[in-house]
């Protein structure tokens, strides 16, 4: 299969104006704040010799730095061209977002903005039509309210134009202790979670959206299975048998990874920091090309093929760009 035609274009999104999404008024005590201390692993319960576990609660899971193999082998049915496999070795451990970052996370410390198109979902789905920049901003602010450093400077901060570049202060993303988009390579490595499947639940049997791939099903909202019946749906006919209506759903609906993080595959793509471009040979802490025509999705979602939610399943979008199936998770190097 040529690249073309392992990446269609993701579904078009409908525009959300500023004056609409002003309109929608949260209170503070009606959302989860990602604020939340209680949501936070601490590392005190390890070295009180206390099991800590991957939970349904936890807001975020320590990822410990190491080495794995990025990219899908040859004999992964439907893998694109671009997913060439070489070795990978981060160096830096970092705590990631168990769940995709919610509508009700954004609006908490985004002044109750909410750009997404799925409202009606509700405040514990995920934010999307969110831009690449927004993410930045939105970190930055979880960073100042943890006390940590922020990572980006950023233009009209706060607003939908914002625009964000890593300060001068830091090399590389991963030298700011702040929370900041995964690398592609972190995101990856965290997917997978020490599994070499196409999917962390198994390999893929089922490539497009109907019939229902039975490993996807399990760990992913996908568009062979993403019925919703909210208020503003998207109009699936034709997608899969039993629905005409689908959309996004609440996160962390689904199994997990073997590290606890959940909707890796599906539910939202999620904006990751690399440039979109051909991956090198072996490294270590790459953070990707130095330019490109867009950055990295990974994940696939509610709307797309089996194939587009594989582990090592690449796509890119301008930083500009807002898609209704597109949002994020944060990191923090520790
Ligand atoms: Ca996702």
């Amino acid at each position: 299969m040529s690249e073309e035609e392992a990446e269609p274009e993701p579904e078009a999104a409908d525009m959300v104006s500023d004056d609409e999404a002003a309109d929608l008024v949260i209170e503070p005590d009606d959302v989860d704040s990602a604020a939340d201390e209680d949501m936070t692993v601490e590392p005190d319960a390890a070295d009180m010799g206390e099991e800590v576990e991957p939970s349904l609660t936890a807001g975020f899971v320590l990822i410990s730095a190491g080495s794995f193999t990025m990219g899908s082998p040859g004999g992964e049915p439907v893998r694109g061209g671009d997913e060439t496999q070489h070795g990978v070795t981060l160096t830096i451990s970092f705590e990631m977002m168990a769940k995709e970052v919610t509508q009700g996370d954004f609006q908490a410390l985004m002044g109750g903005r909410n750009p997404s198109y799925f409202r009606g979902c509700g405040t514990s789905c995920p934010v999307e039509q969110v831009s690449w920049h927004e993410a930045l901003d939105y970190a930055n602010a979880l960073s100042t309210s943890k006390g940590v450093a922020e990572c980006f400077d950023c233009t009209d901060p706060g607003l939908a134009t914002v625009t964000c570049l890593l300060k001068g202060s830091y090399a590389r993303p991963q030298d700011c202790p702040g929370y900041r988009l995964p690398t592609e390579a972190e995101w990856e490595y965290a997917a997978r979670a020490t599994t070499t499947t196409a999917f962390y639940s198994g390999p893929i049997t089922n490539t497009e959206r109907t019939p229902l791939d039975s490993n996807l099903d399990v760990i992913g909202w996908y568009g062979g299975n993403s019925t919703a019946t909210y208020a503003g749906v998207y109009d699936c006919s034709g997608w899969f048998t039993g629905s005409t209506t689908c959309g996004t759903q609440p996160v962390g609906g689904k199994q997990a990874n073997l590290w606890g993080l959940f909707d890796m595959s599906g539910n939202v793509w999620e904006w990751v920091w690399d440039w979109y471009g051909a991956y090198p040979g072996d490294v270590t802490d790459y953070w990707g090309t130095a330019g490109g025509s867009g950055r990295v999705l990974r994940g696939g979602g509610w709307e797309i093929y089996a194939y587009f939610c594989r582990s090592a399943a690449r796509l890119y979008c301008p930083a500009g760009g807002r898609l209704n199936s597109l949002g994020f998770r944060l990191v923090r190097s520790i």
